[in-house]
């Protein structure tokens, strides 16, 4: 399958005990408030810890996330990406991504902090307990997955940073190095990539650093060894393989926005009745599906995040 490992995981998939899978899932569930956790947990019950294990070597799960949609297969997940540092071609990533080596790896916290923090990438998963969650992934060009992913809250890192009360926004860098990164050597895109968050987005407890998928390390293409995950966004938010994450008092320029501010916005929140200039974003294509799918208003997590834009215009703030 290609996968990469020797990045320093603190332990291997066979480590992580079903029981605390599925404790860990119920335990987030009940903070989140998520309905229908009845047929969630019947489908994490003993039986399906034994699928689980399967899964590991058929690469094919029959978990779903909290609305019952079917988790996309490994091989989609990971045979499907956005990566510009590698490629513009989704099915040439992994290809490309192939040599990439996310170890030795660190990780600064600076900017508006009390306690600026750097972290090699061992740390930081032996310091944030690894828990998995399965969250809907919406790419702006109206492609979809459902992909369990590994990772911890960002709130528990940037919390242990102290951010100063003059902080409002957190920004993100990823790794510039073009001897790796092909992509990069292209001048159009403002490199390396960068994204952004209001602090409050940051610190909601669905706003993931990503880990790992599928129960290991986080595949190269999909942004080893950390990337952001922001489940109620459009998937270009869910910027990968971080170097930097700052606290600031302004909104970061980032990526796409510098491209094209008018395509793409700061906010970029799902949302079906907001069109992009050049598409509907009423529908999606679910990987692995025929037809389409309706898009839902941030992304079926409406419950959990409407209250971060009460008030809010949504289609000025696109
Ligand atoms: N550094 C970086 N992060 C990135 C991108 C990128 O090109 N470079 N693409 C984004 C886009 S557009 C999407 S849809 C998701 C895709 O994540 P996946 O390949 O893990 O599904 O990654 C996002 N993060
Ligand atoms: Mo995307």
């Amino acid at each position: 399958m290609g996968m990469r490992r020797g990045y320093g995981q603190p332990f291997s998939p066979s480590e992580i005990t079903p029981e605390a899978v599925f404790f860990n899932r119920r335990a987030f569930l009940q903070t989140a408030g998520i309905a229908a956790a009845g047929a969630l947990l019947a489908a994490c019950g003993p039986q399906q810890a034994a699928t689980r294990e399967a899964a590991e070597t058929v690469t094919t799960s029959t978990e779903t996330d909290e609305l019952g949609n079917p988790v996309n297969a490994f091989d989609e997940i990971t045979g499907y990406n956005n990566y510009y540092e590698f490629s513009t071609d989704k099915e040439a990533v992994s290809r490309l991504a192939r040599d990439f080596v996310a170890s030795p790896w660190e990780v600064e916290v600076a900017g508006l902090v009390h306690k600026p923090q750097r972290y090699a990438i061992d740390e930081l998963l032996r310091r944030f307990p690894q828990e998995e969650r399965i969250y809907r992934l919406r790419c702006v060009e109206a492609w979809s997955m459902v992909i369990p992913w590994q990772g911890f809250e960002l709130a528990s890192l940037l919390k242990e940073a102290e951010p100063m009360t003059s902080a409002r926004y957190v920004g993100f860098t990823t790794l510039l190095d073009p001897e790796v990164m092909p992509g990069q050597s292209s001048s159009f895109y403002p490199w390396p990539y960068t994204e952004g968050l209001r602090l409050d987005e940051a610190m909601h407890r669905l706003t993931l650093l990503g880990t790992g998928l599928y129960g290991k390390p986080m595949p190269a293409q999909n942004g080893a060894p950390l990337r952001l995950v922001v489940p109620w966004k459009y998937g270009f938010k869910s910027i990968k393989a971080i170097v930097r994450i700052d606290l600031l008092e302004t909104q970061p320029a980032t990526l796409w926005n510098s491209v094209a501010s008018n395509e793409y916005g700061f906010y970029a929140n799902v949302n079906p009745g907001v069109d992009h200039p050049r598409w509907s974003q009423a529908s999606e294509r679910r990987i692995g599906e025929l037809g389409r799918r309706e898009t839902l208003l941030f992304n079926g997590y409406t419950e959990e995040v409407s209250g971060l834009y009460a008030g809010m215009d949504l289609r000025e703030n696109f």
